[in-house]
């Protein structure tokens, strides 16, 4: 029967996973080292490191090298395709659906739930971003609401952008101001606006995290969030602010960050020098993960206050950084007003900015109405192997499956194929598609190969598809990042949603989505406690967070009572993340 015809389509596009800080960090804890994830237990969920001090030691890097890259991965069905061959979708192009579980996903096509609530403004052209008018066919409707406060920043912040944004008369003086000042004035130059030039770090989830905190940072501060794009995003997002570039122009002087005076110094000249009085107009803060793990003391204060003073800041993460702000005093009144549901943050910031430009929204929209659409029920499997060399295949493949049927996120088999069982089977009629993502084949095929021309327990039928296997992350790589940034999104239509411990391509996935997904733990260092458990809020994790107190210098010890609203993360336990501590 056709319903029972298994595909799997490893053509399209290619998975990998976007955790570059992946080496291996160890946390130690007072006299005795472990993994990471030896330290994760059943009784440590929300707030339950009570460790009291650790700190992270040089990660192995010549270990499970994610970075390295081989020139033995073949990129197909992309080759000859440029911009100018994307077919333009009419604007009424709705997915093909029967969805029972999805009912967002009939037309509904009225200027509210267009506009995600008012998050988003009208007024652009529809087809030069064709995907900020149809998401709303394909995500279920948001049950969080942004606020109206939130909402009135953004308005006032894009009026900002088209008054200050690259190619501005306003950004033109500001830069000339900035560029003939930066060497070593006593005070910084005045300019009519200030800014944030966000750089790139890491892989691409990694970046769209960084970005959203940087735009956050942005609106707290005042500031205009440019961008430095290299070609490798090129065809990704939309333009996400009306009327104006957020780009930094190819032609700027501002690419080179090198001879930039750095936060870090002027940091360890306040700390040796109260009165200070140099003050340049361009810094470079660096917030990266760093094996020395430098305190930046951006959390507090009296930097914030500092900072303040300088017109543009170069700003390098790789993180979500977000948590930090909930950090620092002086920002908490404007955050509880933007934010008065705290879990929800990267959900709105994300779904502001993010917009698939049309290249990537016909991969989307092809591959969801050529595979998904049909489904009652998809599930997004997002598969990372953070350490493929030593983590055997046949490991992972039963800790997914352990977690989805014992979870019933998918049904057992029951064997070939029993034609006079199925047929007397209402369930028939069920289809749940798979979308798997993986940099690796095996898992798709093996899923496949289970289901395939099998009966299912429930009498649900299941299909499985991966739309790549790329076998390697790879970093500044434009086709990877279209398809990396294509499966994020698809993996964001998923009705449920499994992801990988520490990865930042399933955070991007689920807050897009919508989906609390059940996280994979490390399998090997896990061996004997769960397998899967269901993560709590939409928040990422901010892997690397501030470690000291801003009084004292002391390391912060019991998280929980230091900050409210902040705990330690499920999937990476030295991490932070906003949670709702009222419920
Ligand atoms: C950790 O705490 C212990 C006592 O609680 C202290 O002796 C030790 O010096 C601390 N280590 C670090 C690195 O702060
Ligand atoms: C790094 O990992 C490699 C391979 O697992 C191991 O041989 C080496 O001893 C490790 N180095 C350190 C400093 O842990
Ligand atoms: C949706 O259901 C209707 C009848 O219920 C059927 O005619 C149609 O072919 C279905 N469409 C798809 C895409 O399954
Ligand atoms: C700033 O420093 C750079 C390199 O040190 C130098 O090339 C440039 O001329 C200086 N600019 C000004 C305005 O002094
Ligand atoms: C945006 O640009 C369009 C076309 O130039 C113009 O009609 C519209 O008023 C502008 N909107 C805003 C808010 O500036
Ligand atoms: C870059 O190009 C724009 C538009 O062509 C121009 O207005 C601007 O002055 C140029 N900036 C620099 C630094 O050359
Ligand atoms: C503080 O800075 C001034 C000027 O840069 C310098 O002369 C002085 O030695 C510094 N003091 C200390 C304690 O580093
Ligand atoms: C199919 O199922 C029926 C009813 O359960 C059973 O009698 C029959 O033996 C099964 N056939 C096969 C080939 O398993
Ligand atoms: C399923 O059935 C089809 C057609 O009978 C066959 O070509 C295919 O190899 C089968 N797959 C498996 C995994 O048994
Ligand atoms: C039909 O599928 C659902 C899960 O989707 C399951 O709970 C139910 O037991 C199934 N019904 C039968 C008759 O197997
Ligand atoms: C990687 C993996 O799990 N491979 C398994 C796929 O399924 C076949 C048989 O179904 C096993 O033999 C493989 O070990």
């Amino acid at each position: 029967m056709e319903e029972y015809s298994m595909r799997l389509k490893i053509s399209f596009i290619v998975s990998f996973i976007a955790l570059p800080i992946v080496f291996m960090v160890t946390l130690m804890y007072q006299n005795s080292s472990f993994g990471l994830f030896e330290g994760f237990s059943k009784g440590m969920a929300i707030g339950g490191m009570n460790q009291k001090n650790f700190t992270i030691g040089v990660p192995n890097v010549t270990a499970n090298n994610e970075f390295g890259l081989r020139s033995d991965v073949t990129l197909d069905n992309f080759e000859g395709r440029n911009k100018n061959d994307v077919k333009i979708k009419s604007s009424k192009s709705i997915p093909l659906t029967n969805s029972t579980s999805t009912p967002s996903k009939e037309i509904n096509d009225n200027e509210k739930d267009k506009l995600l609530d008012g998050l988003l403004v009208s007024g652009f052209d529809e087809a030069s971003c064709i995907s900020r008018s149809q998401s709303h066919f394909y995500h279920k409707p948001s049950p969080h609401k942004p606020s109206p406060y939130l909402i009135s920043k953004l308005r006032k912040y894009e009026e900002l952008h088209r008054k200050c944004g690259p190619n501005t008369r306003a950004y033109n003086k500001d830069m000339k101001i900035i560029a003939n000042s930066k060497n070593n004035s006593k005070k910084s130059a005045a300019t009519t606006c200030k800014y944030i030039i966000w750089l790139p770090a890491n892989g691409l989830g990694n970046q769209i995290i960084s970005m959203a905190s940087s735009f956050l940072y942005a609106l707290l501060t005042d500031r205009v969030l440019v961008v430095q794009f290299g070609k490798d995003k090129e065809g990704l997002f939309c333009e996400p602010f009306l009327n104006s570039t957020w780009l930094l122009p190819e032609n700027s002087s501002f690419w080179d960050a090198q001879n930039v005076v750095t936060y870090q110094s002027i940091i360890e000249m306040e700390m040796t020098n109260t009165s200070n009085e140099y003050l340049p107009s361009a810094m470079y803060v660096d917030l990266k993960y760093s094996p020395t793990n430098d305190e930046r003391f951006f959390h507090c204060d009296h930097n914030q206050f500092l900072l303040i003073k300088i017109p543009l800041l170069f700003l390098e993460a790789g993180q979500y950084f977000v948590p930090s702000f909930f950090m620092t005093p002086i920002f908490k009144d404007e955050l509880n007003k933007m934010f008065p549901e705290i879990t929800s943050i990267f959900h709105h910031l994300g779904r502001y900015l993010f917009h698939p430009a049309n290249e990537a929204w016909e991969l989307i929209t092809s591959f969801y109405q050529q595979h998904l659409a049909k489904a009652n029920e998809r599930v997004g499997l997002q598969i990372r192997v953070v350490n493929p060399y030593s983590t055997p295949h046949q490991v992972v493949m039963n800790q997914i499956l352990n977690c989805a049927l014992e979870n019933k996120l998918l049904p057992k088999v029951r064997g070939t194929k029993n034609m006079s069982v199925s047929s007397s089977d209402k369930n028939k009629t069920i289809k749940k598609f798979v979308l798997v993502t993986s940099l690796f084949q095996q898992y798709g095929k093996n899923l496949t190969n289970m289901y395939q021309n099998k009966s299912t327990v429930t009498g649900e039928v299941i299909e499985v598809y991966q739309p790549s296997s790329e076998k390697e992350q790879k970093f500044g790589d434009n086709k990877h990042n279209l398809k990396a940034w294509v499966e994020m999104y698809l993996l964001s239509l998923s009705d449920v949603l499994v992801t990988t411990y520490q990865s930042t391509f399933g955070y991007v996935a689920k807050a897009l989505g919508n989906s609390i997904p059940w996280i994979l733990y490390n399998p090997v260092h896990n061996t004997n406690k769960e397998i899967c458990e269901r993560e709590f809020t939409l928040e990422p994790c901010y892997h690397y967070p501030p470690l000291h107190y801003c009084d004292d210098g002391k390391v912060i010890q019991d998280v929980a009572s230091s900050f409210h609203n902040i705990r330690h993360c499920k999937d990476f336990p030295f991490g932070l993340k906003l949670v709702n501590t009222s419920v």
